[in-house]
């Protein structure tokens, strides 16, 4: 079966109900459907050379494992390196970010707070220029990872780390069972809790990719088909190259942005 034909296959299944959470009361349509989505890893491991734009001043929380906070970290507003009209592309709509490493990212990166800062404000900077939509990093977690696969890992973090009030719980993750590039959820209504997606770390270039791609996800977009020759970042065969969304995503990020933020 091709790949793109198996995850419909998983998003049809009614009897595809993987942890328990995506009830029965379908017809309603308010359950969050689940992606199994193996956004291929990268070949290469690749890091920014420089650091992207952070649109706002924000002040983060950090956490403990416990959700106690521990101490704060200001990450300044920055100039965008490749822009001159700094000020034209800043999102309005401000949504918020726990971002959280795991026990092997945290063990790899001591400076793994700033690390995965970077990479949700480069993840963002599309967000901002072509939806006004601007992440901020509100807090900063630890994990501690676990399960057999991807999926498995994805649902760990929603278990340890929803229930948050943050907008999206992102996790960075260097678990040796991550089977994939990134993993999320793909919601076809507000979620009730935070959205949440997990991406590999393949290096913060590479990884910054995979987690617009899965942000995205949350936004309620699929994927277009492989071979399509359809340049999104939706579409796995250019995952890593493009940075933009085709038209019909982009409607989509425009009808569903109203689940996020203010
Ligand atoms: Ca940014
Ligand atoms: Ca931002
Ligand atoms: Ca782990
Ligand atoms: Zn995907």
């Amino acid at each position: 079966m091709k790949k793109s034909a198996f995850i419909l296959s998983l998003i049809l299944s009614a009897s595809f109900i993987p942890f328990g959470f995506v009830d029965a009361h379908e017809e309603t349509n308010t359950a969050p459907q689940y992606i199994r989505d193996k956004l291929p890893q990268h070949r290469e491991f690749t890091n920014l050379t420089e650091h992207p734009k952070t649109e706002k001043t924000v002040k983060a929380n950090v956490l403990n494992k416990n959700g106690q906070i521990i101490d704060q970290k200001v990450f300044e507003k920055t100039a965008d390196s490749t822009n001159s009209s700094s000020t034209t592309d800043q999102g309005t709509q401000k949504v918020t970010v726990l971002a959280v490493a795991d026990e092997e990212y945290k063990a790899a990166y001591p400076d793994w707070q700033s690390r995965i800062q970077s990479i949700v404000e480069k993840a963002d900077d599309a967000f901002n220029r072509d939806h006004n939509i601007d992440f901020e990093v509100k807090g900063l977690g630890e994990w501690g990872s676990s399960g057999q696969n991807s999926e498995q890992i994805l649902a760990d973090l929603s278990k340890d780390w929803d229930g948050q009030e943050y907008d999206f719980v992102i996790g960075f993750t260097r678990d040796a069972n991550f089977d994939a590039g990134g993993i999320g959820y793909v919601y076809n209504s507000e979620p009730f809790g935070s959205a949440i997606s997990v991406n590999l770390d393949q290096g913060t270039a590479n990884t910054a990719k995979a987690t617009q791609h899965e942000l995205s996800h949350n936004f309620g977009l699929g994927h277009d088909p492989q071979g399509s020759g359809i340049k999104c970042i939706m579409n796995y065969d250019y995952a890593y190259s493009v940075d933009y969304w085709d038209p019909e995503h982009n409607e989509t990020i425009e009808k569903n942005k109203i689940w996020y933020g203010n």
